[in-house]
């Protein structure tokens, strides 16, 4: 397992729709084993593919909050396919935006369907801050981020402060 670098927004590969995966195997679960020791690393409660600049429809979550009881989710080809009309309001965060926070409003629960570690097709029912991340992924496998969701004062605020960020580590690294 090995750690990968994680994209910070902007970066056009944070806009672009990841592709769906024709077949599960050894090279995929590396890559699903490489981006949960990120998200662990980071520290994080998920991770979409794209974030560490893979354009596959693929998330790693674990919002266990003991870390003495890991309880990793591999979603593979993961499709909402019902989300509630109650709605719920979650401060969220994003490793592609490192030190912003938002309280988005999204579904309070939704079902998904997917394809886990070892290729077998499941549902899965989740509400509070499991329903959240969920979609919070998905939305980064379609390129959308939360800070869509804030009105375009606050996003551009939040995109030139990443600007900025992103400046000064550039500085450091170089
Ligand atoms: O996409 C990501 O970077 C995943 C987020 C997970 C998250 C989604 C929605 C709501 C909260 C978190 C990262 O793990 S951000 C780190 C974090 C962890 C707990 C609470 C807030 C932010
Ligand atoms: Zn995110």
């Amino acid at each position: 397992m090995s750690l990968r670098k994680i994209v910070i927004e902007p970066d056009p590969i944070l806009r672009e729709k990841s592709e769906s995966l024709e077949k599960v195997d050894d090279e995929l679960r590396s890559l699903l084993d490489d981006m949960l020791e990120t998200m662990y690393a980071a520290p994080g409660i998920g991770l979409a593919a794209v974030q560490v600049g893979v354009l596959k429809r693929l998330i790693v979550i674990d919002i266990s909050k003991d870390k003495e009881k890991k309880d990793p989710l591999f979603l593979i080809n993961p499709k909402i396919i019902h989300k509630s009309k109650q709605t719920s309001v979650h401060e969220e965060g994003c490793l592609s935006l490192p030190g912003h926070f938002a309280e988005i409003e999204r579904p309070a629960e939704c079902q998904i369907k997917f394809i886990d570690y070892n290729g077998k097709e499941k549902e899965l029912s989740a509400k509070g801050l499991l329903a959240t991340c969920i979609q919070h992924e998905v939305d980064h496998l379609n390129g959308v981020l939360f800070i869509d969701y804030l009105s375009k004062l606050k996003k551009d605020m939040i995109v030139k402060k990443l600007i900025k960020h992103k400046k000064e580590l550039n500085k450091v690294v170089l």
